[in-house]
């Protein structure tokens, strides 16, 4: 009988071990970093739907994502961002993540160069 509770102990033990509590947590503060990270970018803008919130640039490369070169289209935060851009305008531009899981990168700041 007293082994028999040994044994469950063990196992309780085994359960609530930190490497295994820790691990997701860890996880969690390391996309929350993600989603709240800005990269910077540069570009040309090719066309401009206002209606539907959304640019179309072609980027330079952006190092801190791993990305290059590349024709892209981007959602934008607020309508406004679009004010006075036009196709062929050169841009310096912000992304951001919205939620960690999304793969959806955001323009948050964008102005002509
Ligand atoms: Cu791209």
């Amino acid at each position: 009988m007293r082994k028999r509770i040994g044994i469950i102990a063990l196992l309780l033990a085994g359960m609530v071990s930190p490497p295994l509590g820790a691990q997701p947590m860890a996880d969690k503060a390391a996309q929350k970093n993600t989603a709240q990270a800005s990269h910077q970018g540069t570009g040309k803008v090719v066309s401009v739907d206002r209606a539907k919130q959304r640019i179309k640039l072609a980027h330079e490369p952006i190092k801190s994502l791993g990305w290059s070169a590349m024709l892209m289209d981007f959602s934008v935060m607020k309508t406004s961002l679009l004010e006075g851009l036009k196709e062929g305008d050169m841009v310096r531009f912000e992304l951001k993540q919205l939620k960690p899981d999304d793969l959806v990168w955001v323009i948050v700041k964008i102005e002509r160069r």
